[in-house]
């Protein structure tokens, strides 16, 4: 464990802890359901056949979370309204009671508004969805809006375009490869319609939050130049740059549906934080011809580019490579790409997966990236706040719940989803005291 002090992080720093609805929430039959619950059924679909419809039962024990949350002494708590139950009898109601408890705890609410939850019956290769998406967002502000004024709208539309659209591991479950671009630029203007209703009810802090992996090409063969930087172009900068440049990486615009022209003036509304989560960089060399692995996801054969271990470097329990430096990377590399066009940073996910309570590795892990990301703010980046990945051990989506991404343990065999803490909590709410 480390022992030197973190540094201090600039006044009015967010300090935060992440969640979402379907891996903590439970209580799935007082929703509608979702993409998720119709893909958790297919045989296979899930690493250990578990479900989320009870997850962390959060649901019905908000406040042991709200509590851990004001023990551990964030300021800020990102969680996510879920579609299917914000449309469903009481479910805006749950989270009115959510809001009023953190504020009361001194814990500032961070909706995410979509967090991969799809309503099932909706489907992002229709551009019908991104109105619909706009409906909801309008529906969550005028009950909230009074008490919230931080706001995200999507959580990480890359991997919900390739896992759950292009790749078929995560819901819908669909195996388009290419074809799933469509999936990406409807989220995308769906972001842009909720920017401006969120700004229409009030809003004054609305941000994304965003993957961002930096790329390494595994040499400086031109072929694994080429191929890492076809690999940018779709896990990052397909998103990023119309977010932020608005405008599509070349020669993508063409396979986009609709007048994306005027749609990327909606894509691209101004942001007032850009949120960006980061786990770990991406090795990336010209397609083998054999499938790859990155951690315990496969990569078909006969995409353009082949994905490799990193060496060197301790793993984390997913098989994910522990790189702090990378989070330094990131946003100097968003800074230098994105310039003035790059709002103030938040980093909305930062993480890992270990088992056990006396998760030291976890700690050194949290220690290493906030020191990296303090090298960034040194740097000149305008980070405004972090956010841990995650509050509670919860439902990993194809992982189920093999993989503990927690502060605090959850366990899932007992019927009051026992919440307790890990040495990295008590080691966190002790960094957080000693900040200014
Ligand atoms: O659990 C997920 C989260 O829902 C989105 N970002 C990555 C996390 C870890 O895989």
């Amino acid at each position: 464990m480390a022992v030197d002090p973190l540094p201090s992080f600039p006044p009015g720093f967010l300090w935060g802890a992440s969640t979402s609805a379907h891996q903590i929430e439970g209580a799935a039959h007082l929703r509608g359901q979702s993409v998720w619950d119709v893909f958790e059924a297919r045989p296979g679909a899930i690493r250990d056949g578990s479900t989320a419809a009870v997850a962390c039962d959060s649901f019905h024990r908000h406040r042991e979370d709200v509590a851990l949350l004001a023990g551990l002494g964030v300021n800020a708590y990102r969680f996510s309204v879920s579609w299917p139950r914000a449309g469903s009898p009481g479910g805006l109601e749950y989270y009115e009671r959510l809001v009023d408890d953190l504020l009361a705890a001194g814990v500032r609410p961070v909706p995410t508004l979509f967090h991969w939850e799809l309503p099932a019956g909706l489907d992002w290769l229709e551009r019908d969805t991104a109105a619909r998406f706009a409906d909801h967002v309008e529906r969550v502000a005028a009950r909230l809006g009074d008490r919230v004024s931080t706001w995200i709208t999507l959580n990480e539309p890359a991997e919900h375009t390739i896992l759950g659209h292009a790749l078929g591991v995560h819901a819908p479950g669909r195996t388009l490869m290419f074809d799933a671009l469509p999936a990406a630029h409807h989220q995308l203007l769906a972001h842009g319609l909720a920017v401006r209703a969120l700004r229409a009810a009030g809003a004054t802090d609305v941000g994304i939050a965003a993957s961002h992996s930096p790329t390494w090409p595994l040499s400086a063969r031109e072929e694994d130049v080429a191929a890492a930087e076809f690999y940018d172009v779709l896990m990052n900068r397909t998103f990023s740059d119309p977010l932020l440049l608005g405008r599509y990486p070349d020669g993508l615009a063409e396979l986009m549906p609709g007048d994306v022209d005027a749609d990327l003036e909606t894509v691209s509304e101004r942001l007032d934080f850009y949120g960006v989560n980061y786990y770990a960089p991406s090795l990336v060399g010209a397609p083998t011809g054999e499938n790859s692995a990155y951690g315990t996801l496969d990569v078909p054969a006969g995409i353009p580019f082949s994905l490799h271990e990193i060496e060197g470097r301790p793993k984390t329990h997913f098989g994910w490579p522990v790189v702090p430096e990378g989070l330094t990377e990131t946003l100097t590399g968003l800074r230098g790409r994105y310039g003035d066009r790059l709002p103030p940073v938040v980093i909305t996910e930062n993480g890992c997966s270990y088992p056990g309570l006396d998760d030291q590795d976890r700690i050194a892990f949290l220690d290493s990236h906030l020191r990296a990301l303090h090298r960034a703010i040194e740097e000149g980046v305008d980070v405004r706040g972090w956010f841990v990945w995650s509050l509670l051990d919860n439902y990993e989506w194809n992982e189920g719940y093999e993989q503990r991404f927690g502060l605090v343990h959850v366990d899932f065999d007992s019927p009051e989803r026992t919440r307790t803490p890990k040495a990295s909590y008590a080691w966190l709410r002790d960094v957080l005291r000693a900040q200014p």
